[in-house]
């Protein structure tokens, strides 16, 4: 006699398939190397990279890593089914398949990072940051779009959603040689950056995704995971030359006051494995005014010599 129902092993495998698995960036030679090849694919070449992390030999815990069992988070979309994982905490906390913790806590005692600092208000600093960072060039010639998919995550979700400071991230390009970094990541079609509070319960819910413990008190949150919310999958897009050499930061930190240590409630920022993809770059179809109006200038320029003939 068979001990479990259909249903019950239907739904065992399914938590076993969902359960996130996490390896610190600790286990691999060249982590640098490694986290931000694993974003690559061919056609673009990563190089020159730089890996700003904090790892807990006592409790061999790390910032960042790369991460498998993203289907339970990944709204379907199977570029987010494993990849690179940066954290302002832990990416440890990640690991398995449940959430225990309303404000599960990283204190890493690391300094910020600039480019977050600068899209903060004034005596609002970053702490604790992770961030992946590397040289890139497509090549072919020609002009292409870029992207890269991503899933943000936190536990200062809900609670914090309506805060001055909330944990933030960027993912900062800029030509080598250009100063001028761009936050690619931000809600599409539109500039404003994906944060916390630009996408939450309130603002802009149907891209976001409710896991607060506040809401399952019993802890069996509706997703099996510990994050207490978190974004669609995204991509990441921008523009760029072929055979031209750029650089890309992706960073996540803490952001408090500056005059607080305050360096809590873990965030993750989570980038699909082989997601850095390219293609030519699309010209936009010209809108249907543009086409009215040439149309009518093509009409006067035909009436103006048939006249003069
Ligand atoms: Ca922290
Ligand atoms: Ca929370
Ligand atoms: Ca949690």
């Amino acid at each position: 006699m068979n001990r479990y129902t259909p249903f019950q092993i239907i739904f065992c495998t399914a938590m076993i398939v969902s359960a996130m698995q996490i390896t610190n960036y600790t286990a691999y030679t060249t982590p640098a190397d490694y986290l931000s090849q694993y974003l690559g694919t061919d056609g673009i070449v990563i190089e020159n990279a730089l890996l700003t992390a904090t790892y807990d030999p006592d409790i061999h815990y790390g910032s960042a890593g790369t991460f498998t069992g993203g289907e339970a988070i990944n709204q379907g979309n199977s570029i987010m089914n494993e990849g690179t994982v940066l954290s302002s905490g832990y990416v440890n906390h990640l690991q398995g398949n449940s959430n225990v913790s309303d404000n599960i806590s990283g204190y890493l005692a690391a300094g910020g990072d600039p480019d977050l600092d600068a899209l903060l208000d004034q005596g609002i600093t970053s702490r604790d940051a992770t961030a992946l960072e590397f040289d890139f060039h497509v090549v072919e010639e020609g002009t292409f779009d870029l992207s890269l998919s991503y899933i943000f995550g936190s536990d200062e979700y809900d609670e914090y959603a309506t805060s001055s400071y909330t944990d933030l991230f960027g993912i900062f390009v800029n030509e080598r040689g250009n100063l001028e970094k761009r936050n690619i990541a931000t809600i599409p079609v539109t500039s404003t950056p994906v944060s916390i509070g630009t996408i939450n319960l309130d603002i802009n819910s149907s891209m976001y995704h409710s896991n607060d413990l506040t809401d399952y008190p019993d802890g069996n949150t509706l997703f099996s995971n510990e994050m207490d919310g978190f974004t669609d999958p995204f991509t990441a897009s921008f523009t760029a030359r072929g055979n031209t050499l750029y650089h890309m930061k992706i960073a996540v930190a803490d952001a408090a006051p500056s005059n607080s240590d305050e360096r809590g409630w873990d965030s993750w920022l989570l980038l699909g494995a082989h997601s850095f993809t390219y293609a030519p770059h699309a010209v936009p179809e010209p809108s249907a005014p543009i086409l009215l109006f040439t149309g009518l200038i093509l009409s006067a320029l035909l009436f103006i010599n048939t006249r003069r003939s």
